[in-house]
């Protein structure tokens, strides 16, 4: 594993009782006793005590003693079993190599009980990824962006990566970033919609992205990031939207079941139940949902979308029924981007949610050029901006649909966290641009 470290905190078993290993990591705790100084290290998995005394290591033991806490150390030493110690080895150091000394005060404290604020935790996130219980979401989102792809792959997707400077707007013209691309102007892609629907003519049939999307979101919420990731597919020759829910809910319970295999450790740490969903996912028409929140005295007008309280009184309702993840079909098309595919005055879309928060949209798309030039007049948008779109579906373009499900807002709902800042490393918000 390297010069520095033999094993892990957690790696530590029996068959090590008595042998020499080596361990590094951040010093967390140091108690002196006089004689005696027990030190906490801490790993990517967990913590270990290191046990030094003074009368036989001097040179250790004060070196050992005099750190700042948060300091990097290896330590080379003899694994003893003590079940008085907390993960049942300590470390007897023979050799000490202090790879990085830390400052103090830390601007930001590791194990402290008091909770700190959100800015200055997202401040110092380095200093916060070091807690167990922030670092675990990150663990889990790597299993979770991992098991999409064997789960896609499986499946017959090909990963593809499609441009992020684009030169026209993906799902409509607000909440576009702007920048300049040398003499033109061109935008940051708010999805790859466009390119994944064009490579729907490429004979690839089925794509995925893991995806980054721009949107210069003015306001700040708990569930909107202005930077953000999803998970981006599209599959053609489908026969309608159903065949694409079909691959997200199969999609959604093999992240949840992997989760649930994998990631026990970080489950623990954060107490959360993690519950594949059952599949079929319960499909309600937007028909219905507006009278389930009539039922709960929450007018709304035909045709509107759902703000985020009638989301989250819906993931009441459905709460009530034992239901964590259930669909919402067939919206008013006015409620939708210009490239789904009508159906009366509905659409052939879907959201998915969980707990009350919307984590995917997709539908089936226009195929029909004709059809789709007029939906992008209709939305107000100049089908000259899209020409190169467009022409992918002039010359041979298959019924096709896909979804794109975002990636922090389902590691925030599985994960019952309260902000979707949580789940990604440096989050983009209306007032944050650092660090
Ligand atoms: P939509 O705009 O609904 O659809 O986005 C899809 C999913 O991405 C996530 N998401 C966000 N997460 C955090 N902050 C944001 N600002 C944000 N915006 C979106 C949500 C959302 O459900 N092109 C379509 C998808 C498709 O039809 O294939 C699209 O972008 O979880």
């Amino acid at each position: 594993m390297g010069v520095y470290r033999t094993h892990y905190s957690k790696e530590l078993s029996d068959k090590y009782d008595g042998k020499e290993v080596t361990v590094a990591g951040w010093v967390e705790d140091i108690r002196n006793l006089g004689s005696i100084a027990f030190i906490i290290l801490r790993d990517r998995q967990g913590t270990l005590q290191i046990t030094t005394f003074k009368k036989q290591h001097r040179e250790i033991f004060e070196k050992l003693i005099n750190l700042n806490r948060e300091s990097v150390i290896s330590v080379k030493g003899v694994c003893k079993a003590n079940e008085k110690v907390r993960n049942g080895y300590e470390i007897i150091p023979e050799e000490l190599q202090i790879l990085s000394e830390s400052d103090a005060p830390l601007p930001l404290g590791v194990v402290d009980k008091v909770k700190a604020e959100m800015d200055t935790r997202l401040d110092n996130r380095f200093i916060d990824l070091r807690k167990s219980e922030v670092r675990s979401i990150f663990m889990i989102r790597d299993v979770l962006i991992n098991s999409a792809r064997d789960y896609l792959r499986k499946n017959g997707f090909v990963e593809v990566h499609t441009p992020k400077i684009i030169a026209s707007a993906s799902e409509g013209g607000t909440n576009l970033f702007r920048l300049k691309y040398f003499e033109k102007d061109a935008f940051l892609a708010q999805s790859p919609q466009l390119y994944k629907q064009m490579l729907m003519a490429s004979g690839l049939d089925r794509v995925y992205e893991i995806a980054w999307y721009f949107r210069a979101e003015e306001h700040n919420t708990r569930r909107h990031l202005n930077e953000s990731t999803a998970i981006d597919i599209e599959m053609a020759f489908i026969k309608d939207e159903e065949d694409v829910m079909s691959v997200l809910e199969g999609l959604v319970k093999h992240i949840c079941e992997e989760i649930k295999e994998r990631c026990k450790d970080e489950i623990e740490t954060l107490n959360v139940e993690i519950k594949p969903p059952e599949i079929p996912v319960p499909r309600i028409r937007y028909d219905e949902a507006l009278q389930m929140l009539e039922k709960e005295g929450v007018e709304l007008e035909w045709g509107e979308d759902f703000g985020s309280e009638e989301e989250r009184i819906l993931g009441e309702i459905m709460r009530r029924k034992g239901v964590d993840f259930y669909f919402i079909t067939k919206y008013p098309i006015q409620a939708k981007p210009f490239y789904t595919m009508p159906e009366g005055g509905l659409s052939k879309s879907f959201d998915l949610c969980c707990k009350g928060v919307e984590i995917s949209s997709g539908s089936q798309r226009i195929h029909d050029y004709n059809l789709l030039v007029r939906r992008i007049e209709e939305n107000g948008l100049k089908p000259d901006d899209f020409r190169d779109y467009l022409k992918a579906f002039k010359y041979g373009m298959p019924p096709h649909g896909g979804f794109g499900l975002g990636i922090e807002r389902l590691l925030m709902q599985l994960l019952n966290l309260k902000n979707v800042r949580e789940c990604i490393l440096f989050p983009r918000d209306r007032t944050r641009l650092r660090p």
